[in-house]
């Protein structure tokens, strides 16, 4: 049985990784049913925003290393690069390049491939009681899952060094101040903060959110050139939707725009 829950709240999917009892360690059935979900969540059009998160005092600790347990015991290390292209891979592909934001919603602790998860989200909310280690050095392990790209485009890469390397605890209110998180919120208000939060996204313009994502992530490689041409292409696919027209409408109408992701 996977230890994830999924559940639609208005136009929004919350995919909650809920194994507490291994502060939400991913093992194979969990990460089976996370790409599924994920995959359900970007090709369905009435699903506008994904939240992850996580039940219990953990969002997510990382690989499931008791699952591997009997390999190290016996001394072969099992094949690291089959969990990679089988799960971590798409997972950080599918929360990255999904057409529509997504954001990890950090109820505590989170470590290794845990980290890489809330890095491939757009945005990371979080609890006061949210704390961060990279974790992968304490296994001799490489940052994986994706961390290595997005860890130095999201904090810079001497912060990033430092996670790494020093491997220090990082604490909510630090994480703020490095950038790693977006917002931090006393434990008790996280909950609706974030579906607050959450149901704004869902009911944002969702193909221009999609766009701009896809944008940003495109940009961080091109010369401005590039991307003032790719911006053109964009927008004046944007600019041909019904939710611009609804933007502009409602803005000279002095109402609040009501977008329907079209
Ligand atoms: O092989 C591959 O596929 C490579 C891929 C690697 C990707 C990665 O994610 S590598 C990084 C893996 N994660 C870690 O190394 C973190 C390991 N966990 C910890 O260091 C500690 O648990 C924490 C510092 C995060 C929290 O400590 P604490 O004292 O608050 O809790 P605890 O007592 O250590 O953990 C509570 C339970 O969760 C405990 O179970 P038990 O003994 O009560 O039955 C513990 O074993 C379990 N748990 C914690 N982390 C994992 C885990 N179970 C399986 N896998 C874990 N990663």
């Amino acid at each position: 049985m996977s230890g994830l829950d999924v559940r639609r709240q208005g136009a929004a999917t919350w995919v909650t990784l809920n194994r507490p009892e291994a502060l939400n360690a991913l093992d194979a059935a969990t990460k089976d049913a996370l790409v599924v979900a994920l995959g359900e969540a970007a090709d369905d059009p009435a699903v506008r925003a994904v939240a992850l998160t996580g039940g219990g005092r953990a969002f997510c600790v990382g690989q499931d290393l008791r699952e591997l347990e009997q390999a190290y015991r016996e001394g072969r290390a099992p094949d690291v690069g089959d969990a990679l292209e089988r799960h971590y891979a798409p997972i950080c592909r599918l929360l990255a390049e999904m057409p529509k934001p997504t954001v990890a919603v950090l109820n505590g602790v989170a470590a290794g491939a845990g980290v890489s998860l809330a890095l491939a989200c757009d945005l990371r909310l979080a609890s006061s009681a949210a704390r961060f280690r990279l974790a992968f050095a304490g296994i001799a392990l490489i940052p994986d899952a994706g961390s290595t790209w997005h860890l130095p485009r999201v904090v810079g890469l001497s912060r990033a060094m430092e996670i790494a390397l020093l491997g220090d605890w990082v604490e909510a209110d630090q994480a703020l101040q490095f950038g790693l998180v977006n917002r931090v919120w006393p434990a008790e208000e996280l909950e609706r903060q974030a579906a607050e939060a959450v149901a704004g996204l869902a009911a944002g313009p969702t193909l221009a959110f999609a766009r701009t994502k896809t944008l940003f992530r495109d940009h961080l490689e091109v010369g401005l050139a590039e991307a003032l041409a790719g911006e053109a292409k964009a927008q004046i696919a944007s600019g041909q939707t019904s939710d611009h027209l609804e933007g502009v409408s409602a803005f000279l109408e002095k109402r609040q725009a009501r977008f329907q992701g079209a």
